[in-house]
């Protein structure tokens, strides 16, 4: 399947703008982000050309995980305002010829939603909406190992919990506030697809699927591999489980299916595989329509998992990146992504967040955005932010970072010091400090005291400073967008890698219809030769004209 620029999708030619509420503008000085406080601010959406928001959870939550522990799918939860303000966002943005696409998460509830705690009564009929089962065969409940199986939790410990009530486990990958879903239950499913359609219904343009590759899982529940102490990897039984692509067609026909609104579905998948990819993403298979992957945000990760840090080599990430090209060329559809809420921005993980901050960030986002596929922009992307650079423990929020911690120190693996080395580096909370919308205190987010505390460089890094200048990241993520708004070279035109050897220049051309784009990005700080014959300038995160070389950080685009 080879789209033209007339039957291509629109999202082919999209970008999409990810809002994390909690931190984004608060409205009412509570020191938390809220719904009219993003109405506030769509001004700057429209003035960077973004067509989709992708609205993080503002459902009701007791917020264990900052709102992906869910109490309540269809009401708004009073930190973020009201149903009737989620509606004059919708409205505003449609006004704006902006979509809004909803966060859905349906892997796992939270443990304070009616479901889950009607399902604590082992009589109750929604005792099969979770995964309950009784200890190990032989082991008394809450002994050491007594768990039905010895899977480890992302957010560390054991994947379950005991009910001292009725003696029998819960399953919650992640948080034990974040009971799993299960999806084998034929009402579990009906009662997600019709909350689906009631958002649809309220003019919702489509949903971010939170770890929906994980729904389906090998009901025999056998243990993982132990590799360390207790607790294993049980990713094998619920990492694009046995009946995922059933699952998630069925869904596509109960809720999408006839709808006449042109929606657009990203599905969160962890541990995806590119050639899992294809099926998930062939429209002919009507799945999703896209993926978030998760190899080229694993290649800094050292034999310790993500905290234990490793410098990119910039050939990885060229043959991971050249992987999903070209393997996702002829059919289905790339997302395009280096920073969310749960990810280290990308200036200080993978650029220069200190000298050449604004050309490094330029660099990713031409380098990003020129490939093949849908990009995603997070706040503060475009303003070129950077990592928090804590230097305290008590500056964190983050379960999975503040459990991390919790764990390390009682196991006693490394020091403080390199304990907050690793979290700096790479902990959610580095994408989750407030939005720096200009010098004023607290940098415009609030009036109140934030919920956590706002990057130190928002004087000089800010919405306010980023637009009044023309060479901004801000200005330059415009041209960005624009053109792939307005080249169909870039949406649709074929990939192919350049250099894929070299240690510090990532170069490739994208092909369509007799012309060429040359995509060059130095991922250095030195002078960089390529050797390439290249066209045209089309875009360049210099200001001067271009020589040969590539300058420190130097990204740009030439049309033959
Ligand atoms: O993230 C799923 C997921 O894979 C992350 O836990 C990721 O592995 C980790 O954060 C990398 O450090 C989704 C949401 O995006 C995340 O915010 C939630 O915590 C999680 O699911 C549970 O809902």
């Amino acid at each position: 399947m080879s789209w033209t620029p007339e039957d291509a999708p629109w999202w082919t030619r999209a970008v999409v703008y990810q809002v994390y509420p909690r931190s984004f503008a608060d409205s009412d000085g509570d020191g938390i982000g809220d719904l009219r406080g993003i109405l506030g601010r769509l001004d700057h959406l429209a003035e960077l050309g973004v067509d989709v928001v992708w609205l993080s959870p503002i459902y009701a939550s007791p917020q264990d995980d900052n709102g992906y522990d869910i109490s309540d799918y269809q009401a708004v939860d009073p930190m973020f305002g009201t149903l009737e303000d989620l509606e004059e966002l919708i409205a505003a943005l449609h006004d704006r010829g902006m979509k809004l696409v909803m966060d859905l998460v349906v892997n796992h509830t939270s443990d304070e939603h009616p479901w889950f705690v009607e399902s604590r009564d082992p009589d109750s009929p929604k005792r099969d909406w979770y995964w309950w089962r009784p200890p190990r065969a032989g082991m008394a409940a809450g002994a050491p190992g007594a768990e039905p199986t010895n899977w480890r939790s992302f957010f560390e410990g054991p994947a379950w919990e005991l009910d001292e009530r009725s003696g029998e486990y819960y399953l919650h990958l992640f948080s034990r506030k974040q009971p799993d879903l299960n999806w084998e239950n034929p009402a579990v499913r009906d009662a997600v697809y019709s909350m689906m359609r009631w958002w649809l219904d309220r003019g919702v343009d489509g949903f971010r699927m939170d770890v929906i590759n994980l729904i389906s899982k090998d009901i025999a529940l056998p243990d993982g591999v132990v590799t360390d102490g207790l607790l294993a990897d049980g990713s094998a039984s619920y990492v694009c489980g046995p009946r995922i692509h059933e699952f998630l067609a069925e869904m596509h026909k109960a809720v999408f299916a006839g709808r006449p609104e042109r929606l657009l579905t990203v599905g969160e998948m962890p541990g995806v595989t590119v050639e899992q990819a294809r099926d998930f993403t062939d429209p002919a298979r009507e799945e999703v329509d896209m993926v978030f992957q998760f190899e080229h945000v694993g290649l800094d990760h050292g034999p310790g998992g993500k905290f234990d840090v490793r410098p990119l080599r910039l050939r990885d990430l060229k043959a991971s990146f050249g992987r999903w090209q070209t393997a996702l060329a002829d059919v289905g559809w790339n997302s395009l992504y280096w920073d969310n809420h749960d990810q280290p921005r990308i200036v200080s993980r993978f650029g220069d967040d200190g000298r050449y901050r604004r050309e490094s960030a330029t660099m990713l986002a031409t380098v990003l955005h020129l490939h093949r596929g849908t990009p995603y922009v997070y706040q503060g992307e475009e303003l070129g932010m950077t990592n928090a650079h804590f230097t305290r423990f008590d500056q964190y929020r983050d379960i999975e970072t503040l459990n991390h911690v919790a764990v390390a120190k009682t196991v006693g693996t490394g020091s403080d010091e390199d304990l907050l080395a690793g979290i700096a580096a790479t902990g959610r909370d580095n994408a989750r400090t407030p939005m720096q919308w200009d010098g004023s205190p607290n940098a415009g987010f609030t009036t109140g005291t934030p919920w956590i505390s706002v990057n130190e460089n928002y004087p000089t890094v800010n919405a306010e400073a980023e637009r009044a200048d023309p060479g901004s990241v801000f200005h330059y993520y415009r041209a960005l967008i624009a053109l792939r708004h307005d080249d169909p070279v870039v949406a649709l035109g074929d990939f192919t890698m350049l250099l894929p050897d070299h240690e510090h220049v990532y170069a490739f051309t994208r092909r369509l219809g007799g012309v060429t784009l040359t995509v060059l990005g130095n991922f250095s700080g030195e002078v960089q030769e390529t050797g390439l014959e290249l066209g045209e300038l089309v875009l360049g995160n210099y200001p001067d004209p271009a020589g040969s070389a590539l300058r420190p950080w130097e990204a740009r685009v030439h049309r033959s």
